[in-house]
């Protein structure tokens, strides 16, 4: 496990999660791995608490700071793009708000010994959603995951999980300053554009367990714009087959 990780998080008023994520984090016996937290000007003082917990660790934990929220897309390029500048051999991206386990990027390091991209899956054998959701919870979940592989001709189970491990081959070749959408949906828009670019993805299942503390930034109109925004990605890949935004395909 000497490989160079480097764990992006987007965070919105995550005060009382990210310390737990932060810590758990430099528990998982990574030597080299480097953290990028993407804070959003957060009214609960996220920023100042990323600040706290970068300053004994200044060359590994980065602080982001942006002026105001601006979704969860915009947050994960400029991430992205400060973690590519650090180099590392693999980039991760997860939630702060513990929905996503530590322990499981080290299975996904596994993973990418024989894949370029593994998806944090709930719906593949040995994933689970949180046991509270009740049955509105799970159909939201389930329809919106079908409509989303669907529509987007997403090939994973998971269509729109947030938790995946990358090759920084995958995000040096992804066209960040293209990726449109700014809520959730950006999560497909990430697995269309790696299949597009004929990337291997496997999914690693995941127990998703809902957050403990602070509030989900999910709203009607992220949903909304997934529901809007990744149709219409899919027709403008069909149209621009050979456009210069993506030059790098992948030959194999
Ligand atoms: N920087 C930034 N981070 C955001 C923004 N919106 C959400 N986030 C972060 O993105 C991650 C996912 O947000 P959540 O609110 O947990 O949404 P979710 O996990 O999709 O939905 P739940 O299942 O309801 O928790 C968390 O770490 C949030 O703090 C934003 O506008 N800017
Ligand atoms: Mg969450």
């Amino acid at each position: 496990m000497d490989s160079k990780v480097c764990v992006v998080i987007p965070t919105y008023n995550e005060a009382e999660n990210l310390p737990d994520i932060v810590g758990s984090l430099l528990g998982l016996g990574l030597p080299r791995l480097q953290i990028v937290i993407v804070d959003d000007a957060s009214p609960d003082g996220t920023g100042a608490i990323a600040d706290e917990l970068a300053a004994p660790y200044s060359d590994r934990i980065h602080v982001l700071h942006r002026p105001s929220k601006q979704g969860i897309g915009p947050a994960y390029v400029e991430g992205f793009k400060a973690a590519v500048a650090l180099q590392p051999d693999v980039l991760v991206q997860m939630d702060a708000d513990l929905s996503h386990q530590p322990t499981t990027i080290l299975d996904m390091l596994g993973c990418l010994e024989t894949a370029d991209v593994v998806v944090g899956s709930r719906y593949v054998d040995g994933g689970s959603v949180d046991m509270g959701w009740n049955w509105a919870r799970r159909a939201l979940s389930r329809y919106g995951n079908a409509y989303t592989r669907l529509v987007g001709g997403v090939r994973v189970r998971d269509a729109s999980s947030g938790f995946k491990a990358f090759r920084r081959n995958v995000v040096d070749s992804l066209p960040l300053d293209s990726l449109q959408c700014k809520g959730f949906g950006f999560q497909a828009e990430v697995t269309m554009a790696c299949q597009r670019l004929n990337f291997t993805l496997i999914e690693q299942p995941i127990d998703f367990v809902d957050r403990k503390k602070g509030d989900s930034k999910i709203s009607w109109g992220i949903v909304w714009e997934a529901l809007w925004r990744l149709p219409l990605i899919r027709i403008n890949h069909f149209i621009s087959r050979r456009s210069r935004d993506y030059p790098k395909h992948r030959e194999n």
